[in-house]
């Protein structure tokens, strides 16, 4: 991985922005329009595993097509098993330099490809699940759920930047840190984050009250990978999310729902950070365990 330039000379992890952010959007250069948007996206990844979320929330998988990439990585990037069936590519490099052959940066998941425009519209990850709730929404399901409501968007946002920040990024921060001050600062960080929506989940089932928002879509993955893989991993090793009753049982609640459940692939999470990230795992053993029992009513 061609993390080098995101560590900066105090040892902390700095994430690349997002290079392609066009818009889906009716009236817009891409508009929403069923079958011509293909989202690639990894089981392993947590920024991608929220847009596999939300697609199934709201019944959006006739109408956006989905591609899984194979969990390990290599030198040359994602790589789509056999090969993909809607571009003919065989790795997701080849979309990042139709589009842009200068393209410098990593080859992210997930990011989305306009079949009909042949070029990636967007790989900036907080707006594809945000695309997919609003431009969308002429095609949701009837009975899919308002997972970013108008009258809670300033909240939804406001929270989300907190979870974002101290937690979904943060345990990146930490395990990539190159210097003990700059891990001390993001493990912290965590654990602070953690700590404070174990408060709120004390008297809430979501984040925001009785229904599923947004913020429970961008909590879940990394709530998901925690003990598997970043308390070890990643050092993030104060508590476990089992040490949280409110979390722990929160977590396990959202995974009982179908659009949880059915994205959550602990073995393609662990194979993937355990193997693929070797700045941090040269022998790229894959650890056994945790057993965890996430079906625990
Ligand atoms: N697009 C964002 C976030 C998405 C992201 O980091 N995805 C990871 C997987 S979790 C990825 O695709 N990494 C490819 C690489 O590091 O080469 C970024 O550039 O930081």
């Amino acid at each position: 991985m061609k993390l080098g330039r995101e560590i900066s000379d105090a040892g902390r992890f700095v994430r690349q922005p997002n290079r392609f952010t066009a818009r889906i959007e009716a009236g817009g250069e891409h508009p929403p329009e069923p079958g011509r948007y293909q989202l690639y996206a990894s089981y392993a990844c947590p920024w991608a595993h929220r847009s596999l979320i939300v697609r199934e929330l709201l019944g959006l998988q006739d109408i956006v097509g989905a591609t899984i990439v194979d969990p390990i990585r290599d030198e040359k990037g994602w790589r789509v098993p056999g090969s993909d069936p809607v571009t003919g590519v065989e790795y997701l490099s080849e979309l990042y330099l139709a589009t842009d052959p200068d393209y410098q940066g990593r080859y992210t998941v997930p990011c989305v490809w306009d079949r009909t425009a042949k070029r990636l519209v967007t790989n900036d990850y907080p707006q594809i699940t945000l695309t997919l709730e609003t431009a969308f929404a002429p095609w949701h399901a009837q009975d899919a759920p308002d997972l970013y409501p108008v009258e809670l968007r300033g909240e939804i946002d406001a929270l989300n930047e907190v979870i974002f920040d101290g937690l979904n990024n943060g345990v990146y921060k930490a395990g990539f840190a190159t210097s003990q001050e700059a891990y001390d600062e993001a493990v912290t960080a965590v654990f602070d984050t953690l700590d404070l929506l174990e408060e709120r989940l004390a008297t809430h089932s979501y984040l925001h009250g009785d229904m599923l928002t947004e913020s429970d879509v961008r909590l879940y993955p990394t709530l998901a990978r925690f003990d598997a893989v970043y308390h070890s991993h990643f050092k993030c090793a104060i508590r476990r999310l089992t040490d949280y009753p409110a979390l722990w049982a929160y977590a396990r609640s959202l995974y009982a729902i179908p659009a949880f459940h059915d994205t959550t692939d602990f073995d393609h999470i662990k194979r993937h950070y355990f193997m693929t990230q070797t700045n941090i795992n040269p022998s790229r053993i894959v650890p056994r365990g945790p057993e965890l029992d996430w079906t625990a009513g």
